[in-house]
């Protein structure tokens, strides 16, 4: 199976279009964002999302509001075609996850530390108390993988910051993660089918 989401934060709208035609079915699951919302339009995400129904699509929101707003965001990213969302994991249990898809909570980041590490038991605690199918961990950080696949036993964990931010997805997955979230390394690619290939490569692999 497809191990690799494709994360795809372009300034033009075409290059969306290129990367998806360019990889074609080999890629199961894309990440997009607010770069995505601001290069294409919200018009111009729908139809990229209905043109490839084939895949699952994560808006990468990172949501951090009270709860009715975070409910209004995910409620509209629906109506666009997503199928999952990003949310902080700061702001905790009272924060009620958006009802209307799959949440993906974030407990750590590939940059950093952040806040997150100074207290990445607490936020795992935090997160915990979050309803979702998820989380969003570093795939740069190995260590942070380990004890966060520990603690959460059959969340789906996806790994972002392979390639380009130092992060071997071959080494995430060892780890604990089940999936690696992968941008520039290939849709900067001269050939993105063969980085395709060799990331799955790596990820069956699982080695450090
Ligand atoms: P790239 O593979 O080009 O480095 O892109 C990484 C992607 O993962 C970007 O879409 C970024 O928003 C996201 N990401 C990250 O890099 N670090 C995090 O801690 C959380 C993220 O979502």
């Amino acid at each position: 199976r497809s191990r690799v989401i494709l994360a795809i934060d372009e300034e033009e709208p075409r290059k969306y279009w290129n990367v998806l035609d360019a990889v074609g079915s080999s890629v199961k699951a894309v990440k997009l964002g607010w770069m995505a919302i601001l290069s294409l339009g919200s018009d111009g995400v729908k139809s990229l999302i209905n043109g490839h129904d084939d895949k699952y699509f994560i808006m990468d929101a990172k949501m951090a509001d009270v709860n009715f707003i975070n409910e209004k965001i995910a409620r509209r990213m629906a109506g666009l075609g997503f199928d999952g969302i990003i949310m902080h994991g700061f702001i905790g249990p009272s924060n009620a996850p958006p009802s209307v898809m799959d949440v993906f909570v974030l407990i750590s980041m590939t940059q950093g530390p952040t806040l997150y590490d100074a207290s990445l038991e607490r936020a795992m605690d935090y997160t915990k108390a979050i309803d979702r199918r998820g989380i969003v961990v570093p795939g740069n950080k190995p260590d942070i993988i380990r004890k966060a696949r520990e603690q959460f036993p059959s969340d789906v964990i996806i790994s972002p910051g392979i390639g380009a931010q130092g992060g071997s997805i071959g080494c995430a997955v060892k780890h604990g993660a089940d999936f690696g979230i992968v941008g520039r390394s290939i849709y900067e690619s001269s050939d993105p089918v063969e980085s395709l290939k060799r990331l799955e490569r790596e990820a069956a692999e699982s080695q450090c």
